[in-house]
């Protein structure tokens, strides 16, 4: 019984592709019940190709999803190494997920049937400044015009990486909670245009809406294999950097303009409680880089009343990650222009800094 059920176990990488702000990392929170990776309403919140593990008891699968940052037009050497991202999901994998907003692309439909009115874009421009709570933000600086071009031409890109596959594509329909039914059908019916699906499902990661089935038909696209992660584990990564990740959404979540996108995180020191300890203490360090003195003076804030802000709000969760109390020490390092320094955006990818990390404690040792 044990041999057989092993010998029929289904398992793949399954990669989650889509635009910015789509819901991919919401998507695959619902689908591990886990906060695998963090959510916002900003886009290019997701930085790095995230694997999160779903296990399946009938029929017995497991299913390796990879996140991914959304694609657009790269125009930093951190762009370019969030679509080296997207790359190296796709290298790796037996099946794809392609996300489409319904609400956006309903919107997009609205205008384009009504071009002969007289003012086409106040759907768009009623949106755009602060975008409804997710809905999809696009570049606040650009007329609507511009966005819109910019918008056909970044999903003609994502469909073009889609139509090089060689393995089943899934459309996926997300957000359906926002739209009514019958604005989906003419959606599916338009997209379906740009590739031939292997399954088009429309889903509400909030409402878990559709996930059942969205998981029963991907476990039957999966050949048969093996486990690519130990049962228990949900995600491939370390612990030091989803607390950096969880820090990341805190100044997501509590700072605005340039300043998300100018961050970044680097855990400097992380120390277990003592083995046995009666009120268990993590000792945690972090670097907050960003790029301009201006961009230190608003993460820090009046007094220091910014940072104790994202400390505050990131502790409470890498505390539930973590499972004990958390000593948060949070401090700004101006670097400039970062996001243009490849070497500076390379280390900030986690694996490289495992590999700097086992260097490091090599050296302790010799
Ligand atoms: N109403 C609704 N909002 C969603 C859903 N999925 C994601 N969102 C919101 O869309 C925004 C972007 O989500 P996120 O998962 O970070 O998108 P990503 O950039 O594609 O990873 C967030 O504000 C989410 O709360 C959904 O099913 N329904
Ligand atoms: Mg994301």
């Amino acid at each position: 019984m044990e041999a057989g059920a092993k010998s029929r176990l289904k398992s793949g990488f399954v990669a989650i592709l889509g635009r910015p702000n789509v819901g991919k990392s919401t998507l695959l929170n619902a689908l591990t019940g886990e906060k695998v990776a963090i959510v916002t309403a900003k886009p290019q919140t997701t930085r790095n190709r995230i694997a999160g593990v779903v296990e399946v008891a009938h029929p017995a699968a497991q299913i390796v999803f990879l996140d991914t940052p959304g694609v657009h037009k790269p125009g930093t050497q951190l762009d370019r190494r969030m679509l080296q991202e997207v790359y190296e999901a796709l290298e790796t994998r037996d099946l794809v997920l392609v996300l489409i907003d319904a609400t956006r692309r309903v919107k997009l439909a609205d205008v384009d049937s009504q071009v002969s009115k007289a003012r086409p874009f106040d759907k768009l421009r009623a949106g755009s400044g602060a975008p409804a709570p997710g809905s999809e933000a696009g570049s606040e600086a650009e007329p609507d015009h511009k966005k819109m071009s910019a918008w056909a031409s970044e999903d003609e890109f994502l469909f073009s990486l889609v139509r090089k596959l060689d393995c089943p594509v899934f459309l996926v329909l997300t957000k359906i909670d926002l739209v009514k039914k019958d604005q989906l059908l003419p959606l599916i019916d338009a997209l379906s245009g740009q590739h031939n699906f292997a399954a088009v499902i429309p889903v509400s990661a909030r409402k878990r809406d559709g996930l059942d089935l969205l998981v029963r038909k991907i476990v039957d696209a999966l050949p048969a294999g093996q486990r690519y992660f130990p049962k228990d584990q949900y995600t491939d990564q370390p612990m030091r950097f989803m607390v950096a990740e969880l820090i990341r959404e805190s100044i997501l979540i509590e700072t605005g303009e340039e300043v998300p996108y100018a961050s970044a995180v680097v855990i400097e020191r992380f120390e277990e409680p003592q083995p046995n300890a009666k009120n268990p203490l993590t000792r945690i360090s972090a670097a907050i880089y960003c790029e301009r003195g201006g961009q230190k003076a608003i993460l820090i804030g009046k007094g220091g009343s910014k940072l104790k802000e994202i400390g505050a709000g990131a502790r409470r969760k890498i505390e539930s990650l973590v499972g004990t109390r958390v000593y948060l020490e949070l401090h700004v390092i101006v670097e400039p222009g970062w996001r243009e320094s490849k070497a500076f955006v390379e280390s900030l990818d986690w694996r490289n800094q495992l590999e700097k990390l086992a260097g490091e404690q090599a050296d302790e040792e010799s």
